[in-house]
This record gives structure tokens, sequence and C-alpha cells, in this order.
């Protein structure tokens, strides 16, 4: 066995010196400043700090008004004026998805290791934000922004049964298991960040099996510390726009 001298011993730890060292980068996100929902939880930064939360991840959060947000200096970070971003050293993202994606591909616990089961999984966070979200927000602009209207009354049923289809669909495949496909990941995440938007309209709990699900999306202690994190934000503060 070949003997290592003093002088190697030296030269490697001065090289072991040099190595570049990686200092933890600090992730900051935006949220609002004033959250339209009082704190309900339903404002997209929870979505992220959830993520961030399953992660173990720390972060730091930056409040913008809404008047902020439309200005070009957020605007640099988010090309539509909204929140929430992310800033992790020179990486900036937008868009939850993205957002949520990125760090369930840098830390455990939120991807299977497994190829096909993590293509599986990246598939629910799509369906979550592009097939089930959709007709949600529809139901919600329809109540909060076209209440008023004339023609509002006979819109709304057909907006309802819209989501009811994507419901029906959702909860045939989800049947008794506890989360969509295998052990919990992102994509649940996100599906049950979006379903708990209909809570408050009651269809949710037309469907049990999935109002269960959400309810275990809320049980988790990283869901529970994030909500914790949002609502102090917001408590006791009015709500804005
Ligand atoms: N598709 C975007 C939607 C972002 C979004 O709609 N954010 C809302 C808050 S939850 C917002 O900033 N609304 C204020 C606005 O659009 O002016 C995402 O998932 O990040």
């Amino acid at each position: 066995m070949m003997q290592e001298t003093d002088h190697a011993k030296t030269d490697r730890l001065d090289l072991d010196d040099a190595r570049p060292r990686r200092l933890p980068m600090t992730v900051t996100i935006t949220a609002f400043e004033r959250s339209p929902d009082g704190g309900k939880g339903l404002a997209r930064d929870t979505r992220v700090r959830w993520a961030l939360e399953e992660a173990g991840q720390p972060y730091e959060v930056r409040l913008v008004s809404f008047r902020a947000m439309k200005e070009p200096a957020h605007r640099a970070l988010h090309p539509f004026g909204q929140i929430p971003t992310y800033e992790e050293g020179d990486l900036t993202l937008f868009e939850t998805g993205a957002i949520v994606l990125h760090i369930a591909e840098r830390h455990a616990g939120l991807l299977p290791d497994e190829a096909n089961a993590r293509g599986r999984a990246i598939a629910w966070m799509f369906a979550a934000l592009n097939t089930v979200e959709p007709p949600i927000l529809e139901l919600v602009t329809a109540k909060l922004l076209e209440g008023d209207k004339p023609w509002s009354k006979e819109r709304l049923p057909l907006v309802e049964d819209r989501v009811r289809d994507r419901l029906n669909q959702l909860s045939s495949r989800l049947g008794d298991a506890d989360w969509l496909d295998g052990a919990f990941s992102a994509g649940d995440l996100l599906m049950a960040s979006v379903l708990l938007r209909l809570r408050a309209s009651g269809i949710l709990d037309e469907y049990p099996n999935l109002a269960a699900y959400v309810a275990r999306g809320e049980a988790r202690p990283a869901y529970q510390r994030a909500f914790a994190a949002q609502l102090a934000v917001n408590a006791g503060k009015r709500a804005a726009g």
C-alpha cells in the first residue's frame, strides 16, 4: 500500500481549502402585503410556502402591495405583475407550477425517485394547474366579478357543472386512495391547493373522497406551517382588492 507523504497530505488540505464553499442560498418569495382572502391560504404563495416546508427549506418573504406588483421593479421578476415570485441566487422564477417543480427537483420529499413514478407525479402537477384549476377559477370569477351582471344567474349553473364534470372524473380516479399516485407528491400538493379554492362554494363537499383528500393535505405539518405563516401576515388586516 502506498504511503501518503506529509507533503501530499498538505497539498490535499490546501486543495480542499481552495474549493469554493457552497453556502446555502437564501430563497425569497413574494406574497401579498394584504391578501384579498384575509389569510384563508388561497393566495398562491401558500403553495410555494407549503412546498418549501415539505422540502425543509428556509425562506424569506417580501410582501408587495397591489400597486408595487404592477411597477417595473416587480414586473422585472414577474412579467404579469403577480405573486408569487421565487428568487434564489441569480435565479428568478414565476408561475407556481414552475416554482414547485424547481423545489421538488432539488430536494427530497416531493417527487418519487423512480423515473416513471416521477413522470406521473409531474403529470398530476400539470393536471392540477391545467385541467382542474381553470374551471375552478372560472367559477371564482363568475361569483366574485360577474355576480352583478344580468346574465350571471343563467351562466352560474353552467360554470358550476363544468367544475362538477372535472371533480367527477378526479373523484373516480382517486377512489379510496390517500393520494393520486402512491405516496404524497408535488402533484398532490398542487391538486389539494387548487381544490381548496372550492370549499366556500360547497361543491367540494359533494365529493366526500375529494373533501377528505384535501383535508389530508391540510393536516400535513408542512401545510400547517405554511398556512400559519401566511396567516401571520394577513390576520387582522382588512382585505383589499
Ligand atoms: N398562473 C399563476 C397565477 C398567479 C396569480 O394569479 N397570482 C395572483 C395571486 S394568487 C395575483 O397576483 N393576483 C393579482 C393580479 O393578478 O393582479 C401562478 O400559478 O403563479
